[in-house]
């Protein structure tokens, strides 16, 4: 055990350091255009990778079950004042360990087993945490879904107040994993307030471009906001919780510790510290909405070329591809671009079927590419790459994998990342 501190990956354990090399490459030579990913700044994976990882601790600063929390209560302290001033509100936990931790404690705080949820279904873009079936949210709560409209893709608001009205739910959700359009959160609000419903919005996909000043802020409708740090906010994989009322502590703090989780992950905190104080800058605002300006122009340019778009365009980082009628699947798509070393993911659309392999959309998004530098120019080109792949698929002919293969690793080279 002489090298036990000193020794790296690659000498003591090489099946996974070799892995881990490979998957460094992956991502170096290919476009990310999965709409949950980003790439994390090199300060956030120092962080990640610190020994503050060997620190346990329970509670909160300055209250702790363990000695030793100084460092991490001045880390954890810094990241709730940056979160608060970040999305301007006066509650924030940087505990939960992920999105769905973070709805699971907004759901041990408020509500009982058995109490009524409505929120978006799946196949409209809704999120497993928020009542699907199978999870624990959709078997410990009595859940009705909301969808969007079957012409335009938006969410049908008069649909929401009907089902909240007749249902009369404790907690109203708006927010999701596969919706490419802002949400009204006033008209939640507004539907939250008749029913008698307290409103959770879930930010995760779009925290980022809230934070960038890119899109509107549900804090000041919201009861409570969750998020993750991930996704559009560039920082490490994990949950945040948000509230504009202070008063809310008092149920949420102990809903995350002692609630439903225990020690806090040190080094997970210190990284969220580090994005959100990246966020505070300037130049994330900048990145906010190239984002949007770059999922615009890849919008336009798959109409443009004859691909149906859920809801016809974007709003955000993300668009929803529908290939209804083309004979094609997301998995088939999803597997020609990754032939050119575009990475995606198969998606439903509104009204799909709900087996995976018979779904007919692709969700693209385009936060990741874009903290690589891609601009609106390059987003022509992948948007020209990509609508050739569904059009090739969809025709049964050879798609032209050879060239673009070559086109996508010349962006690849243009926009290296990790030196
Ligand atoms: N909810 C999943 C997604 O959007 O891809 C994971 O974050």
């Amino acid at each position: 055990m002489s090298d036990y501190f000193s020794a790296g990956i690659d000498a003591t354990d090489p099946l996974i350091g070799d892995a881990l090399t490979r998957e460094l490459h992956r991502q170096q030579s290919q476009i990310e255009l999965i709409a949950s990913e980003n790439i994390v700044s090199r300060a956030v994976l120092d962080a990640l990778g610190h020994p503050i990882t060997n620190k346990t601790l329970e509670g909160y600063p300055g209250h702790r079950f363990h000695g030793g929390g100084e460092f991490v209560d001045r880390i954890e302290q810094a990241a709730i004042d940056r979160a608060k001033q970040l999305f301007a509100c006066d509650y924030a936990n940087l505990q939960p360990h992920s999105g769905s931790q973070a709805n699971q404690a907004v759901f041990f705080a408020t509500l009982s087993p058995g109490d009524r949820i409505v929120s978006l279904n799946l196949a409209a873009g809704g999120h497993l945490s928020h009542g699907a079936g199978p999870n624990q949210s959709g078997r410990w709560f009595d859940v009705r879904h909301y969808g969007v409209d079957r012409d335009t893709g938006l969410i049908d608001y008069d649909e929401v107040a009907h089902i909240a009205a007749e249902f009369r739910p404790a907690l109203l959700i708006a927010g999701g994993s596969a919706y490419p359009r802002a949400i009204d959160f006033e008209r939640m609000r507004h539907i939250a307030d008749a029913s008698g419903a307290l409103l959770l919005v879930d930010m995760a996909h779009i925290a980022g471009l809230v934070a960038g000043g890119a899109h509107a802020s549900p804090l000041p409708q919201a009861d409570i906001v969750t998020c993750t740090t991930t996704k559009t906010l560039r920082g490490p994989r994990g949950g945040l919780i948000l509230a504009r009322d202070p008063a809310w502590a008092e149920k949420l703090q102990p809903a995350i510790f002692p609630g439903i989780q225990g020690s806090l992950h040190s080094q997970i905190i210190a990284a969220k510290a580090v994005c959100l104080g990246e966020a505070l800058h300037d130049a994330f605002g900048l990145y906010a909405r190239q984002v949007v300006a770059n999922a615009r122009v890849l919008a336009r340019v798959l109409i443009d070329h004859g691909i149906t778009l859920v809801s016809g365009g974007t709003d955000t980082h993300m668009v929803l591809l529908d290939f209804t009628g083309l004979g094609v699947s997301g998995q088939q798509v999803q597997d020609s671009l990754a032939r050119v070393n575009i990475t995606s993911n198969k998606n439903p659309v509104p009204f799909d079927s709900s087996k995976p392999s018979e779904w007919v959309g692709l969700r693209l998004g385009v936060a990741a590419a874009t903290t690589r530098g891609l601009g609106e120019a390059e987003f022509e080109l992948l948007g020209e790459i990509i609508a050739q792949a569904v059009h090739d698929c969809a025709g049964g002919t050879e798609y032209r994998a050879k060239q673009n293969r070559d086109r996508v690793l010349s962006l690849c080279e243009q926009f290296p990342i990790y030196g």
